[in-house]
């Protein structure tokens, strides 16, 4: 089933239930080689959502800016291949959406611990603002917020379950969005955490 949250943001409840433990088990693998760290906003401040990346390339942000690496800037190697179940679910969750053709080279991975949150902003730092992106939610539930194209436009909230998808295209993938505090609770597949996959299509060879 699906539902509309906002104009082009498409919700697939519970569409990835079926791969979540294997979705989960395949990130602390992909950590032992592309560890999850905390970084550094440009402004100095440190996120209080840990990340890694696997693909082609990974979102990136320190002292420098904001932007997507070919190698890990913390091992100095490339980011783990996406692993083939990543690209099946994301493109198969995209299809479901009306987007036959996303085909994701990055996946971010974030990780909230209790308290752990992401204030409000847009996703500008993909050359390929047409394709959509494919947002996973695992784990301990969290409250998400979203918006406009205006900083200032009134936001929606909407709560995120375990297995729960959402395509974020059309109008909807320059809105302002972020993620309330997440509370202290507990999943059997991932403890304490909320982790949340982001596949985007990134052209550029960097
Ligand atoms: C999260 N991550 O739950 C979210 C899911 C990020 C981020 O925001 O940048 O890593 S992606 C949510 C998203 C993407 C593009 C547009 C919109 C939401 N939106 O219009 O609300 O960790
Ligand atoms: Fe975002």
């Amino acid at each position: 089933c699906r539902t509309d949250l906002a104009e082009g943001a498409v919700l697939l409840p519970g569409f990835a239930e079926f791969w979540a433990g294997q979705l989960v088990a395949t990130i602390q693998r992909l950590s032992l080689e592309a560890p999850f760290r905390v970084m550094k906003t440009p402004g100095g401040r440190s996120m209080s959502v840990a990340t890694t990346s696997c693909g082609d390339c990974g979102w990136y942000t320190d002292e420098k800016g904001y932007r997507y690496v070919r190698a890990d800037p913390l091992t100095g190697k490339q980011w783990p291949k996406m692993p083939d179940m990543f690209f099946e679910l994301a493109s198969a969750a995209a299809k479901e959406a009306g987007y036959p053709d996303f085909s994701p080279s990055s996946c971010l991975i974030n990780r909230y611990e209790p308290g752990a949150k992401m204030g409000l902003h847009q996703d500008r730092d993909e050359d390929d603002q047409a394709s959509p992106i494919v947002s996973v939610s695992l784990g301990v539930p969290a409250r998400f917020a979203f918006g406009g194209l205006l900083k200032t436009d009134a936001v929606q909230r909407h709560d995120l379950f375990h297995g729960d998808v959402v395509v974020w295209g059309g109008i909807s993938r320059l809105a302002w969005h972020g993620v309330s505090p997440v509370r202290e609770t507990f999943h059997p597949q991932t403890g304490a955490m909320r982790y949340n996959l982001t596949f985007r299509a990134i052209n550029a060879a960097l």
